[in-house]
């Protein structure tokens, strides 16, 4: 499987302080270089089975250290010493020490569980034109987008979608998991409200689940995001509708039109 490129650390130190009169002498002041981030690189996100994840440093005497339940690495954290077999969703973290610089700052990774294996996914709208991902199965490829919105891993949209689902068979649903992108830079919103509904027969549904978002404020970074809507319900037939922003907020440069929203992956947790 072709490997994501999670994070990139292209600048090995940063964080000089120099000072104006002497400026070689300060940058070469360990104490005022700090490493980078190592950068993580993984196999897939959304875990069916097994993935992979490397993380590197490629500088002399580095140690990465890397915790797998969310907290912070330090130095007593298990030292990263080759590619970590990952089995069980959660946050990965991960930071350089060396003997004579600063350590670096904590690179993160999110892994998913896959849920139900879709039959066939279909959308009832159209595909956008300028940002179809790899088709309608861009929701369902178990592949996780990256912080570039045009990677291909996105499907955007500027109107309402609405996704059907089918299941192989009858499946018990306890939640809905939708990946979404927030970048109000690009004019990317946070989707307003997605519902979702169950169906036997495809033909009568019941609303089964809905939730709104509030939207961005302004100063909000970039960030890479998920919703989870409870269900617990069983079904074979699945249909969400995921409602885009209609009037971006005054503070906006866009103000008062409507917004993209970016959609990566429709997981239904069993
Ligand atoms: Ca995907």
């Amino acid at each position: 499987m072709k490997n994501l490129v999670v994070l990139l650390g292209l600048i090995l130190i940063s964080g000089c302080k120099i000072d104006k009169d002497s400026k070689v002498n300060k940058y070469l002041q360990s104490e005022a270089v700090a490493l980078v981030a190592p950068t993580l690189v993984a196999s897939n996100l959304v875990i069916d089975s097994v993935a992979t994840l490397k993380a590197s440093l490629p500088y002399p005497d580095v140690e990465i250290h890397y915790t797998s339940d969310g907290t912070a690495p330090d130095e007593t954290s298990p030292e990263y010493t080759g590619p970590i077999k990952v089995t069980n969703p959660g946050v990965y973290s991960f930071k350089a020490y060396h003997p004579f610089l600063q350590s670096s700052e904590i690179s993160t990774v999110t892994f998913y569980k896959s849920g139900i294996k879709v039959r066939e996914v279909s959308m009832l709208n159209e595909i956008n034109a300028k940002y179809p991902g790899n088709g309608v199965n861009t929701l369902i490829d178990n592949q996780k987008g990256s912080n570039s919105y045009s990677d291909g891993r996105w499907m955007g949209f500027d109107e309402d979608v609405v996704v059907e689902l089918e299941m192989p068979s009858e499946n018990k649903a306890t939640k809905v998991i939708i990946g979404y992108m927030s970048a109000t830079g690009a004019w990317i919103f946070s989707p307003a409200k997605i519902t979702v509904w169950v169906s036997d027969d495809k033909q009568d549904y019941t609303q089964v689940g809905m939730v709104e978002i509030e939207t961005e404020k302004k100063g909000d970074d970039t960030a890479l995001k998920n919703v989870e809507i409870p269900i617990n319900r069983t079904g074979k037939y699945f249909k969400i509708k995921i409602e885009n922003l209609k009037e971006i907020p005054q503070w906006h440069d866009g103000k008062g039109t409507s917004a993209w929203h970016f959609i990566d992956e429709i997981i239904i947790d069993e």
